[in-house]
């Protein structure tokens, strides 16, 4: 059975390619989530995709994660900044975790610099657009499978 990697989603991010382009680009989720579905599939990872505008949805589904999913990529939107309740939740899952912005989170206003998720994260990933989601599974398929120690030895 392959690994199980779940990626979420915070609020608004359903509106992805419909407002706001200049910051977020053209792709829709529906083109992200085709996107993770697609490179999960050549990495041997099942891939679950889920958006919610709601905080609790999002605490739910990281219990639920838990002793199911090998992994966890998110990009928690706007309760990066807020949400102690996602980081705690977040800390509570055992394996490895991902957080995916979008754009450059630090050349934006002050207040998206702080990040509640990120001390919990093994790596953050922002300002690469969507693509940061794929980067963001493929460091996980490295993580999850061991071959990619930060730091290790090259293999000969
Ligand atoms: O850059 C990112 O991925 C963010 O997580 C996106 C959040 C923002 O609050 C974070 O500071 C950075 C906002 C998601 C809202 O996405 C929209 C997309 C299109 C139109 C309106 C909102």
């Amino acid at each position: 059975m392959n690994p199980r990697v779940e990626v979420l989603n915070g609020p608004n991010l359903n509106l992805l390619g419909v407002r706001q382009p200049h910051i977020y680009g053209y792709e829709t989720l529906q083109d992200v989530e085709r996107d993770c579905r697609h490179i999960g599939a050549e990495l041997g990872l099942d891939i679950g995709f889920r958006q919610s505008n709601h905080e609790s949805d999002l605490i739910d589904w990281i219990h639920a994660a838990r002793g199911v999913a090998a992994g966890l990529v998110i990009n928690p939107a706007a309760y990066t900044h807020t949400s102690v309740a996602i980081a705690d939740a977040l800390r509570a899952f055992e394996g490895p975790i991902i957080e995916v912005h979008i754009s450059n989170i630090h050349q934006r206003e002050a207040f998206r610099h702080h990040s509640y998720v990120s001390s919990v994260a093994q790596a953050v990933i922002c300002g690469c657009g969507v693509l940061g989601y794929q980067l963001a599974l493929r460091r996980l398929a490295q993580v999850v499978t061991g071959s990619g120690q930060i730091g290790g030895r090259a293999s000969p």
